[in-house]
């Protein structure tokens, strides 16, 4: 396999990939700037152990010294996760600065994406994705995953879309760039914290199986894309939507009125959001994206086993 020459695999990474085993690619920006210290590291070690008891190895990814990775070692999560927003937030537009000076950076869904693709890794599994900001209507505000979606094909399990975004717009922006939303058990699209956000997914899937028959399906037919899979936050986890919903105003005006803007907003309101309802939105967000990995795997399981 020619490796693209700024990527490094592990071995773990390297010794699944030339034998046909299921990899399941992991973000880091959820590590530096999604979640505190040192919840952050604990909840991504276990990440990698959920993958791992389903049968797939884990691939986090991140930028070290200018080295693109798939795979990091215990002690690089540990240093993401305890130097926090110190580590730079990096899209699609920082990577190539990155890496021509030797720095580190957190990926985003996008970054892990395009190193996942680079990598021959096809399913990613992550807490939730960028989308149309409120407000963006004005702002412009639109995350660079939406893009990412639609020229990449990784298979991305996330928990819906919080509503941080505008979750009516980011679905039309999906649709306009031909990315399929799938729903896992559900017609509707989960709204992160919450199950339910009366909005529509494309298709409801049930199984891992139909999972992979879909993303190679797309590949067969020749689809540059990727496929965003919304696998609903387990029951007993999801928060009462009232108390979830008033924070994300609460925080979201609060972001308004600090005049927060660009790459700082999603970090700004995850944290705000966090505080505002005691730490139970971080509970909720760690369980979801432990299930999200338990589907990713066994989803990667499925595509390995062709
Ligand atoms: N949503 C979360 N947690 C996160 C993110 C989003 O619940 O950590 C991160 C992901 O890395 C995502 C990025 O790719 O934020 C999107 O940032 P922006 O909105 O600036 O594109
Ligand atoms: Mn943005």
């Amino acid at each position: 396999m020619e490796l693209n020459r700024y990527l490094d695999l592990s071995p773990e990474v390297t010794e699944a990939l030339e034998n046909g085993r299921p990899v399941v690619a992991l973000e880091s920006t959820i590590i530096s700037h999604g979640m505190p210290y040192p919840q952050n590291v604990e909840t991504a070690l276990h990440v990698e152990e959920i993958i791992r008891e389903n049968g797939a190895v884990p691939a986090t990814c991140c930028v070290i010294g200018g080295r693109l990775k798939a795979g990091c070692t215990a002690e690089q999560i540990e240093y993401l996760g305890r130097t926090g927003a110190g580590v730079a937030k990096a899209s699609r537009r920082d990577l190539a600065t990155l890496v021509a000076r030797g720095l580190d950076g957190a990926t985003t869904v996008t970054t892990t994406m395009i190193i996942a693709h680079m990598a021959g890794i096809r399913v990613f599994a992550t807490g939730g994705i960028g989308g149309v900001h409120r407000g963006a209507e004005t702002t412009m505000d639109i995350s660079a995953d939406l893009e990412e979606l639609a020229q990449t094909p990784v298979m991305v399990v996330c928990a819906g879309a919080k509503s941080i975004l505008d979750l009516g717009l980011t679905l039309e922006y999906l649709e306009t760039r031909g990315v399929p939303v799938l729903g896992y058990g559900t017609e509707e699209l989960p709204a992160f914290y919450t199950r339910r956000s009366g909005f529509k997914v494309d298709y409801r899937v049930d199984s891992p199986e139909e999972l992979a028959r879909i993303f190679r399906t797309s590949a067969e037919l020749g689809f540059r894309g990727g496929i965003l899979v919304t696998n609903p936050i387990p029951e007993e986890y999801s928060m009462d939507p009232d108390v979830i919903n008033k924070a994300i105003d609460d925080a979201v005006a609060e972001a308004d009125a600090l005049g927060i803007r660009g790459k700082a907003t999603t970090p700004f309101l995850l944290a705000k959001i966090k505080d505002l309802t005691g730490g139970d939105s971080l509970d909720s967000n760690i369980r979801l994206v432990y299930n999200n990995a338990a589907l990713a795997a066994k989803t990667a399981v499925c595509l390995a086993n062709g």
